[in-house]
């Protein structure tokens, strides 16, 4: 029997281009797309589905013949911070009825992103290793660790093959990012290309781990095409791409863009930037199942320049 996809927030920074590389894999009739939101410039079948209405899922999941589930909503860290018992119902009622649908369908298959958000000031914020001290700062850091364990226990106790990457920053040009700490990284970007100054609300000197979405999306294809022996990591891998600080993504863009300018001016998202790690050991992954990322700072810049200079009509 062919795989049949359901995305649960596919509107999304990454959802919009998981969905596009789902279709290419598995066939466009295949994959389900669905979001809160209606969904535009779709080659494939969409439903509006409100990931807390567990039913609505249930009967998503029978009416497609669903056999594998990629859950994406969630409430990131900016945004959960402003209202932190709004995101955490949110995240956390998404993914039990992800989990208790599967469950009960019999779904083969179910990806939960998790995030660095997991760890807090109490692990070590260099190569920070696979099995660290989990005390994140943020509601949304909290959601994700109990989110892992629930992964975890599924498995263990029903069998479900869940599977999860913690996913650093995600930089992309296809869609804009939804209320992160990272989102500076894509909107600096944008101003570059439209020849604007940007003001950043990090520090310069602020190393976050990220990853290019063309890496992020292949990694998570491949974790979920690996032999399930394989999985040895239950909770969620870690998973690294590079490391930057503002000052240096704005010294690549720059090398593009000698004139572009940036100011700093650090808001509330500084405290979380801090508290999470600078670089990520993902030693696991590679192991595991292969995982080797391809593209490093500059090569990035070049190529989001590249693709936002064609969306831009310049
Ligand atoms: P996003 O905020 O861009 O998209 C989330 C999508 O979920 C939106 O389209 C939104 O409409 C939808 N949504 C929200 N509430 C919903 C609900 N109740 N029912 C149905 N849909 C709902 O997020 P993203 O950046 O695409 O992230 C996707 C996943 O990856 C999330 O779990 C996030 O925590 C994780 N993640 C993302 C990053 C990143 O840098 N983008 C990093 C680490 C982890
Ligand atoms: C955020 O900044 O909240 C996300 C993440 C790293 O989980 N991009």
């Amino acid at each position: 029997m062919k795989d049949t996809i359901l995305l649960v927030g596919a509107g999304g920074q990454i959802g919009t281009v998981l969905t596009e590389a789902l279709r290419k894999a598995f066939g466009s009739d295949h994959v389900v797309a669905t979001d809160l939101r209606p969904l535009e410039n779709q080659n494939g079948p969409t439903e509006i589905l409100d990931a807390l209405d567990g039913q609505a899922l249930a009967a998503l999941v029978k009416k497609y013949k669903v056999t594998q589930i990629y859950h994406l909503a969630a409430i990131l860290s900016a945004t959960g911070e402003k209202n932190p018992m709004w995101a955490w119902d949110i995240n956390m009622r998404s993914l039990f009825n992800v989990l208790e649908v599967s469950r009960e369908q019999q779904v083969a298959k179910v990806y939960y992103p998790s995030s660095i958000a997991v760890f807090g000031l109490e692990a070590s914020p260099a190569m920070t290793p696979q099995y660290s001290v989990l005390i994140p700062g943020t509601v949304y850091g909290i959601s994700k660790v109990a989110g892992e364990n629930w992964a975890n226990y599924y498995f263990k106790r029903y069998g479900l093959d869940v599977r999860s990457l913690r996913y650093p920053g995600i930089i992309g040009y296809e869609s804009m990012p939804g209320g992160g700490t990272t989102d500076y990284a894509v909107d600096i970007y944008h101003y570059a290309v439209q020849n604007k100054p940007y003001e950043c609300f990090l520090r310069a000197d602020t190393p976050l781990p990220m990853l290019y979405m063309p890496d992020a999306i292949r990694a998570t294809l491949e974790l979920m095409e690996a032999p399930a022996n394989q999985i040895m990591v239950r909770t969620s891998y870690n998973l690294a791409g590079m490391t930057f600080n503002p000052g240096e993504i704005t010294a690549s863009i720059q090398k593009e863009v000698p004139d572009f300018k940036v100011s700093y001016v650090p808001d509330f998202r500084q405290a979380i930037a801090d508290s999470w790690p600078a670089s990520i050991d993902d030693s696991a992954a590679r192991r595991d199942w292969g995982w080797k990322p391809e593209y490093d700072l500059d090569a990035m810049t070049r190529d989001m320049l590249f693709h936002l200079r064609k969306q831009y009509g310049m």
